[in-house]
Parts: C-alpha cells; sequence; structure tokens
C-alpha cells in the first residue's frame, strides 16, 4: 500500500505573512480582503497575520524573501494584479515576479504562494478579485495553509 501524504487547509496555530502590491490597489484591497477572510474561517488568529503593502508586483519576491527568511512564518503569501492592457512592460513585471517568487519558494524551503493576477484586461482582473471567478487571493490563502500543512506532514512522515 502507497504512502499517501496531503496537506490539510487548517489554519490553528500557523502564521501567514500577505505582502500585496499597492499597484492596481482597487483589485489588490480585494485579494487581500479575500486572504484575510479566508485565514480567518480557516483558523488562523488575528495576530498571527502580518501584512505587508509594497509598490508593485515586480518588488513583492524581494520582500518576500525577507518574510520568508525572518523564520516567523510558515507560508507567505503574494498578492498583486498585472494588467497587460496597463502596461507596456507586462511581461517583464509578470514574468519577474512569478520567477523571483518561485524562488523564493526553493531557496527558502518556505511555501510562497502566487497570488498574483496575470489579465490581458481590468474587466478580467475585476472577475478573479471576488466577482464570477471567484477571489484569487482567497485561494492563494488557502494553498498557503494547504502548503504549510504538507511541509510539515512530510517533515514529520
Ligand atoms: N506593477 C503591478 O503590480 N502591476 C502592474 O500592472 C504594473 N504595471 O502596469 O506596470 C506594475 N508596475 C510597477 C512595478 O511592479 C514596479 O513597482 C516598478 O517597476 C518599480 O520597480
Amino acid at each position: 500500500m502507497a504512502t499517501v501524504l496531503e496537506g490539510r487547509i487548517n489554519g490553528e496555530g500557523r502564521r501567514i505573512a500577505v505582502a500585496v502590491a499597492r499597484w492596481n490597489e482597487f483589485i489588490t484591497e480585494r485579494l487581500l480582503s479575500g486572504a484575510l477572510d479566508m485565514l480567518r474561517r480557516s483558523g488562523v488568529a488575528d495576530d498571527d497575520v502580518t501584512v505587508v503593502w509594497v509598490p508593485g508586483a515586480f518588488e513583492l519576491p524581494t520582500v518576500c524573501n525577507q518574510l520568508a527568511r525572518t523564520g516567523r512564518y510558515d507560508a507567505v503569501v503574494a498578492l498583486g494584479a498585472v494588467i497587460r492592457g496597463a502596461t507596456t512592460h507586462y511581461e517583464l513585471v509578470s514574468g519577474q515576479c512569478a520567477s523571483g517568487l518561485a524562488r523564493v519558494g526553493l531557496d527558502t524551503g518556505v511555501p510562497t504562494i502566487f497570488g498574483v493576477l496575470t489579465t490581458e484586461t481590468i474587466e478580467q482582473a475585476i472577475e478573479r478579485a471576488g466577482s464570477k471567478a471567484g477571489n484569487k487571493g482567497a485561494e492563494a490563502a488557502a494553498c498557503a495553509l494547504e502548503m504549510a500543512d504538507l511541509r510539515a506532514v512530510i517533515a514529520g512522515a
């Protein structure tokens, strides 16, 4: 019989950092409220959540790297919105943000979650920030809790 390891979405006792970009703030504040709501409903204590604002998505990896290396957090969530219609350097910002966040997770071992919308239009971003396509911030928070739990499960297996 195979050993099957899985993480549960249970926030009790978990400490979570959420870094959020101020660019397209009318979208990212909705991602943040979705993330905070998910963390609270999953049992994370308010005192165990740290929110850090950064200028834009490009800055998320730097700050997530610092947060992950403090050793104070079980997972780090990065929230942002990069909208192609609003930028000529969409590929650079979104690509560097994604690969930088992946690197933080790999280099530190602390689950580092990509809750960054990369869309063609503002309408698509609105759809993913709490309207008909759900809330990517809430999904990212749930992913962070699952990954934090999975990390502990694998370490103890
Ligand atoms: N940052 C974003 O988070 N989203 C964007 O859509 C965006 N656009 O359109 O350029 C954006 N640019 C700023 C970038 O993230 C940095 O803050 C800036 O380049 C300074 O390093």
